[in-house]
């Protein structure tokens, strides 16, 4: 992509409103413009890495053996009164009548939506269990929208559902899903510690939240800090295998956050030099529900003594949207984003120095053409701005990898590659270019 043909609205300033890092450079950057209070549309560089997590997850869903689907973002309220939730969701919904009048609502989950679906087609135990998920935008009225994306009104959520005969086969699932979690957090290159958490609106009693330690997260966590050395192989992991040895190794280990903290559990389960009290960002979280809503809508299916049996259920959100903030919290810098390899919007940003000299456009233009033919995806800077605005506009927008081209290049074929992270300059020869980034 040539930035002359690129829609990037950088600012000098982050607006006003703008209390945290993630925030601030996400407007800084041209990631987002906002719509109203929590709503924002997403602009080409906040659309690239939404995507970017938008794959990742989804891949890890499909390698886990779920089946994904869309349900739409437009719900009946019938289907909420089944389950009795219309009531108890208050003002947090977004309730709509359309013009015959009936009640329909924005979906802000979809346990109802997806358990109708359920329950219209699966009808023997010999069909379970069923694993669906979908990536669908969801609207909550959240009484405080703030943070940008982190805790917006409207925001992109990959929520899947499991259908067990019993519970204990449904707790076969939720460890498939805690896995799965573990492997798509560890991806997306964040640390993200399982902790012990309460229901909430969603219900049931067994539920964990996934939170990224970070110093502006709304949540306050207190966990054994020997969570921290967890390191597990998980690119092979086999989803039909047992896996709750591997589940246990961490629920073992003391972690909550707030709601379900206690002090004298704290003192009991950890030692005190391995006591850790911080802040973090929740990113995902799972539950365990049971029959909750299977019983109130009839979702039941033939049991192998030809009986009517309830199924139980669970449920797994990962905020999607809620990521590309909370990535960003955990890697910047004073110059800008720092973008982790797996989800930067672009390989490398490619900057001409001076696209007035002909021999240098040439040069830039031709490494522009090998670099995207050798498969790498390149923001080529082919604008008329001086060095100073390229260089902190490259930085700000935080690609790994930055190729730059200037005199030396015209004279000795030589072009810089500047490591975004750790800042270091490499002087490469521009025949050897590609092969520099073939890893
Ligand atoms: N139905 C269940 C699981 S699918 C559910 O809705 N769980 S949740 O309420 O915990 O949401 C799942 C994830 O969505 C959260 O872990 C969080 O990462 C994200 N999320 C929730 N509310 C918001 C919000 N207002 N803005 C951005 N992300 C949010």
């Amino acid at each position: 992509m040539r930035l002359t043909n690129y829609f990037l609205p950088v600012l000098k300033e982050s607006p006003s409103d703008a209390e945290i890092i993630s925030h601030q450079l996400m407007m800084r950057a041209g990631m987002i413009s906002q719509s109203s209070s929590g709503i924002y549309s997403w602009l080409p560089l906040g659309l690239k890495v939404l995507k970017k997590i938008e794959n990742i997850v989804r891949e890890e869903q499909d390698a886990a053996g779920v089946n994904e689907i869309l349900m739409p973002t437009i719900q009946p309220a019938d289907l909420w009164k089944e389950s009795g939730r219309y009531e108890d969701y208050g003002k947090e919904m977004l309730r709509i009548n359309d013009r015959q009048d009936r009640e329909m609502l924005y979906g802000p989950t979809n346990e109802e939506q997806v358990t109708d679906i359920f329950r219209r087609s699966i009808k023997s135990y010999k069909e379970l269990p069923q694993l669906l998920y979908h990536i669908q935008w969801k609207f909550r009225d959240e009484l405080r929208p703030r943070f940008g994306v982190m805790r917006g009104r409207e925001f992109l959520m990959k929520d899947a559902y499991s259908f067990d005969l019993d519970k204990q086969q449904s707790e076969i699932s939720y460890n498939k899903f805690f896995v799965c979690y573990l492997k798509t957090f560890q991806r997306l290159e964040l640390k993200a510690i399982p902790m012990s958490a309460e229901t909430g609106p969603i219900g049931g009693d067994l539920s964990h939240e996934f939170i990224i330690i970070s110093k502006t997260g709304e949540s306050d966590i207190f966990f054994d800090n020997k969570l921290l050395e967890q390191e597990n192989e998980l690119l092979n992991v086999d989803y039909s295998k047992d896996l709750s040895s591997l589940v246990n190794s961490y629920k073992e280990l003391y972690a909550v956050s707030d709601d379900k903290f206690n002090q004298d559990d704290f003192d009991k389960n950890v030692l005190k030099e391995n006591q850790t009290k911080s802040k973090g960002i929740e990113v995902g979280h799972i539950f365990s529900f049971g029959t909750k809503y299977s019983e109130a809508m009839k979702a039941n299916v033939l049991n192998n003594d030809g009986k009517q049996s309830t199924v139980f259920m669970g449920s797994y959100g990962i905020g999607i949207s809620r990521l590309v903030g909370a990535i960003i919290e955990s890697s910047n810098d004073e110059k800008g984003i720092v973008w982790p390899e797996s989800v930067s919007p672009y390989d490398i940003g490619l900057i001409n120095l001076k696209t007035k000299d002909d021999d240098i456009s040439s040069i830039s233009d031709d490494i522009y053409e090998k670099l995207s033919n050798s498969g790498l995806d390149v923001l080529y800077d082919d604008k008329n701005d001086n060095p100073g605005v390229k260089f902190s506009r490259m930085d700000l927008i935080g690609i790994p990898y930055q190729v730059i081209v200037g005199n030396k290049s015209k004279s000795e074929s030589i072009i810089e590659v500047k490591n975004r992270k750790s800042g270091d300059l490499t002087e490469v020869k521009i025949e050897n270019l590609t092969s520099f980034f073939q890893k």
